[in-house]
Parts: C-alpha cells; sequence; structure tokens
C-alpha cells in the first residue's frame, strides 16, 4: 500500500491533474466526505488528508509514504528524513515583508530600530532579517496575520501573498519580497528504499506532467 498525504484546499485541488497523469483517480471528494483516507482507483494507493503543517511530519516519521507540502511549511518543518525530488510549481506565491500603507519601513530598517514581526513563519524571517542584519523580536501567529499591525501587536508582518488582495483590503503594502514559493513533492527516505517499484512510477508520472504545463509543445 502506498500512502500519499494531502492537505484540503488548494494543494489536493492543484494536486488531482498530477495524480490523473499518473492514472490515479481519487474516489472521494474531501470537501463532502467527512473521511480522511480516501481510496484511489488504484486498489494499493490512498490518500491521506491532514493539515498543511503537518504534511511534512506524516511522510518523516512515515505515516504516509509521500506527500505534497508548501516550500514555507517544508523550511519551517526542517525537511529532515525528507526526500525531496520534485517542485511541482503548483500552489504558488510569495514570502513577503508587508506593513500597514503609513509605516515607514525604509527610515525603520535605516535607523536601526527593533521591529515587531508577527509570523506564523518564524524561521524564514528570522533567516531573513538576520541577513539584512535587522534587529526584530518575533511574534508567533498561527493564523491571520494580517491582523497583528491593525491592533498594535506588531509593526510589521512575514506571510504568504498571492493576488495581494488580502493585504490590500487591510490596507497593508509589501515591502519586501523574501521568496517564491511552489509546493513540493516529498517522500519517506525508507519508503522509497522499500516501494521503489510503485513509488517511482508516480515519480516519474508528476514528472513529465509537470514538464508537460511548463512547454505545453508536443
Ligand atoms: O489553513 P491551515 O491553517 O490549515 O493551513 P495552511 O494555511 O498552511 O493551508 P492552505 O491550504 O491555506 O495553504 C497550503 C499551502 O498553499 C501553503 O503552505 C502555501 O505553500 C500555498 N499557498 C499558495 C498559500 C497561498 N497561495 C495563499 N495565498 N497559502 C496561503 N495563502 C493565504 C495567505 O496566507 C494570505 O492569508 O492567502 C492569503 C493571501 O492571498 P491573496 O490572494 O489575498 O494575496
Ligand atoms: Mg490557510
Amino acid at each position: 500500500m502506498i500512502t500519499l498525504a494531502l492537505s484540503k484546499g488548494r494543494i489536493f485541488d492543484e494536486t488531482l491533474p498530477l495524480l490523473a497523469a499518473a492514472g490515479i483517480q481519487v474516489l472521494e471528494d474531501p470537501e463532502t466526505s467527512r473521511k480522511l483516507i480516501l481510496p484511489t482507483s488504484h486498489a494499493d494507493v490512498r490518500v491521506v488528508l491532514v493539515r498543511a503543517s503537518d504534511v511534512p511530519t506524516y511522510v518523516e516519521y512515515g505515516g504516509a509514504d509521500l506527500g505534497v507540502t508548501g516550500k514555507d511549511t517544508l523550511i519551517e518543518h526542517g525537511g529532515q528524513g525528507l526526500y525531496q525530488p520534485l517542485d511541482l510549481k503548483i500552489a504558488q506565491c510569495r514570502m513577503s515583508v508587508a506593513v500597514p500603507a503609513h509605516f515607514d519601513y525604509a527610515s525603520a530598517v535605516r535607523q536601526g530600530s527593533r521591529l515587531r514581526v508577527a509570523t506564523k513563519y518564524t524561521a524564514i524571517a528570522r533567516e531573513f532579517f538576520a541577513g539584512k542584519g535587522v534587529h526584530v523580536d518575533l511574534i508567533k501567529l498561527y493564523g491571520s496575520m494580517e491582523l497583528a499591525p491593525l491592533t498594535g501587536l506588531a509593526d510589521a508582518i512575514v506571510d504568504l501573498v498571492s493576488t495581494g488582495k488580502t493585504l490590500q483590503a487591510n490596507q497593508l503594502v509589501e515591502v519586501e519580497h523574501i521568496m517564491d514559493i511552489s509546493s513540493r513533492l516529498v517522500v519517506n527516505q525508507a519508503a522509497l528504499k522499500l516501494k521503489q517499484a510503485s513509488i517511482r512510477p508516480i515519480i516519474d508520472a508528476f514528472a513529465q506532467a509537470i514538464a508537460k504545463t511548463a512547454d505545453p509543445t508536443p
């Protein structure tokens, strides 16, 4: 049996076409089913639904053989014990620093002020500001980062941005682009050795599907 860990929402939705390219159909819709283990058209392949931030942990400890996870989540997890064969180019966005429109970020940085930064992504934020030589107090949050500067909890946030509409709706502006983000296929290293014959074809089919999307000419 091969177990693939996915999170509901954009990662599940954008992984479906890749699974289809590997000849695998998921037989239940996670939005209507309450099941956490979904069967597929392959009797020996199943999908488990976990929190996005739990995907690397499931794969690291062998609760799943494979998983799909954002680069953001993977960096925060640390990636230990995970083979990362493919950038799937799905669920694309960017990691940015944002501040209230009235906050003079450039001056604050120039003057060497200590910035209060709220984020779910403390490892990425710590490394980014250390690289710039900016002193920060990091405030760990688990969601709704946009609220932190509006309530005086923080001067700035580090968060994911795709269309920019969430920032705009909360009068926040992007002041730094930290990195581009997309989702990765992660594989348990022991499973790759022991279940090589079942896992390799899935990796190869995903790789071909991505290459086709990047260059659609036959
Ligand atoms: O929601 P939950 O707490 O369970 O976990 P999660 O938020 O990590 O899961 P999910 O499914 O929301 O995101 C899974 C992965 O999708 C992330 O780890 C990213 O790699 C990727 N991804 C791509 C995004 C976005 N785009 C994105 N726009 N993840 C989150 N967002 C959020 C962002 O945090 C912000 O609140 O959407 C908002 C901004 O969107 P725009 O379009 O308004 O800019
Ligand atoms: Mg979310």
